[in-house]
């Protein structure tokens, strides 16, 4: 089945619930006008020439009418391929030269008003279950994205885990605060309320103040610690007390968060773990402990062990197919297990824990950030002999990107250097400057030992 063949027949068993809102933009729409919408979205699309499998980057805000675009291209047989907005030129032409999409959406296109009237007759909904659904890039260890491809089945598959592991039902009002470019917004947000036949209260972006507004109506909400910390530093967290389900995702939840939160807001958050490769891994449970610092028990239909070198490794039918362009063997076990690059442990009775990560790899409020992408950057300066970056502990960001330079190149022509060619979050938030760079036997740099010496 397709994933939005499920999501057209929830649809069509209550016609008549509000299932989006969107208050930034007036928007109180019915299952059988998201229905309505999007149909003609995917028909205008496919007036457009976008025919099924091809590739449309999306690109947009949070908002209704990206909904509706994610919608309409799922609907009409093509790949969602996911970009961050706040990309340069440069990082967006390396996902395009590597996704190769036929048409954009942008926030500038959302709308689709520049698309042909609608066909008149639509193929839609008919993708099988193993046909591509979406590209998601995630960071390589070479530091460039990789396009990992999930099939309806994969993202299908991934929904209904969530979907019964929280119990997520027709009832439920989802505050949704999260990017419309990642699995955490897309695959878990969007994707799981849709499948669940529940609702979603859409914001442009995320401030504690207007998710505090809104949070009464809503029953849960899903966030990024960052996201749960900037709630705390305004003293809002109080506002998620009528919820039924608080869930935090996408970088590790510190113990002390935890218990701000589960005093605060009147219960102990959910922690989960997930990747763009397989949409949601373990949670804590709906019922029973929750327990700070693990990030739970397998998902329904999730199998998952300690591979070499304790690197947690996955199997189940939410797990992508592999890496665009990059040899399955390559990207999985002789035995057919995803390593995720995840260091971990279980307790003796399931609850998994994440102590670290098999790469260098920096996560930054919720996003990743390969060192190497940055260094390449900084490495251009004539007045930088050696880099190295690096995440330091950071309240607000969980890791803070470090840049720790050799040379004595100018921190404001860095600062310029940097942001021509990477995104915002990518960016280092601090410079420092060392004599030399401790480095081990095998000459590569020790980034534990240069944490500790910058303090
Ligand atoms: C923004 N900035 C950041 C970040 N976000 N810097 C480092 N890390 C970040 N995550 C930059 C801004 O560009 C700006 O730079 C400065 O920091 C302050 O911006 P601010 O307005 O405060 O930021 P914001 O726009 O409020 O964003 C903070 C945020 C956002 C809401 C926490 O980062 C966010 O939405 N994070 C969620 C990411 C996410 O969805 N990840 C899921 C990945 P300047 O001052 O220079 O302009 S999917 C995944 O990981 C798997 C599947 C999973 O398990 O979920
Ligand atoms: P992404 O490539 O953006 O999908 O990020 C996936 C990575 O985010 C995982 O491999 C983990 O390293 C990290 N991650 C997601 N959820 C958690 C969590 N609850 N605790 C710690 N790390 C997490």
């Amino acid at each position: 089945m397709s994933l939005t063949a499920a999501w057209v027949a929830a649809w069509s068993a209550d016609p008549t619930r509000v299932v989006l809102r969107a208050p930034a933009e007036d928007v109180a729409w019915t299952a059988a006008e998201l229905e309505e919408r999007t149909s003609t979205a995917a028909a205008a699309l496919q007036a457009g020439d976008v025919q099924a499998g091809d590739r449309v980057l999306l690109s947009c805000s949070p908002s209704a009418a990206t909904v509706v675009a994610y919608i309409a291209i799922l609907r009409a047989g093509a790949v969602v391929v996911t970009a961050n907005t706040g990309y340069t030129t440069g990082e967006l032409a390396h996902i395009e030269s590597i996704a190769q999409p036929t048409h954009r959406i942008t926030d500038a296109n959302v709308d689709l008003a520049d698309l042909p009237a609608p066909l008149r007759n639509p193929r839609l909904d008919t993708a099988l279950s193993d046909a591509p659904a979406m590209l998601g890039f995630t960071s390589g260890t070479t530091g460039r994205p990789k396009a990992a491809q999930l099939s309806h089945g994969n993202l299908l598959a991934g929904a209904r885990a969530v979907v019964e592991a929280w119990e997520w039902s027709g009832d439920d009002m989802l505050l949704h605060a999260l990017p419309m470019f990642h699995m955490h917004g897309l695959g878990v947000g969007i994707n799981g309320s849709l499948t669940a036949g529940g609702a979603m209260l859409v914001l442009p972006g995320f401030d504690p103040s207007t998710l505090a507004e809104h949070a009464a109506q809503a029953s849960m909400f899903f966030g990024v610690p960052t996201m749960y910390s900037r709630l705390a530093d305004a003293d809002r967290l109080d506002a998620l007390r009528t919820m039924r389900l608080i869930v935090s995702g996408s970088a590790p939840l510190p113990a002390d968060l935890f218990a701000t939160i589960a005093g605060q807001a009147g219960q102990p958050p959910l922690e989960r773990y997930g990747m763009t490769e397989t949409v949601m891994l373990t949670g804590n449970p709906l019922h029973g402990e929750r327990r700070p610092g693990s990030v739970g028990v397998a998902m329904p239909d999730v199998d998952i062990r300690l591979g070499a070198d304790d690197v947690v490794e996955v199997r189940g039918p939410n797990v992508f197919s592999g890496y665009l362009g990059v040899d399955t063997g390559e990207t999985f076990t002789a035995d057919g297990w995803f390593p995720t690059g995840d260091i971990g442990r279980v307790d003796d009775d399931g609850y998994w824990h994440l102590v670290g990560r098999a790469s260098e790899l920096i996560i930054t409020g919720g996003y990743n950030v390969y060192p190497r992408e940055i260094e390449d950057v900084l490495r251009e300066h004539p007045r930088v002999h050696d880099v190295a970056v690096i995440g330091r502990p950071s309240r607000e960001w969980g890791e803070e990107v470090t840049a720790v330079i050799v040379g004595d190149a100018d921190v404001e022509d860095l600062r310029s250097m940097v942001a021509a060619s990477l995104a915002p979050y990518k960016r280092p938030k601090d410079y420092r400057f060392v004599d030399e760079l401790p480095r081990n036997a095998m000459g590569k740099v020790d980034r534990r030992i240069l944490g500790e010496q910058i303090g």
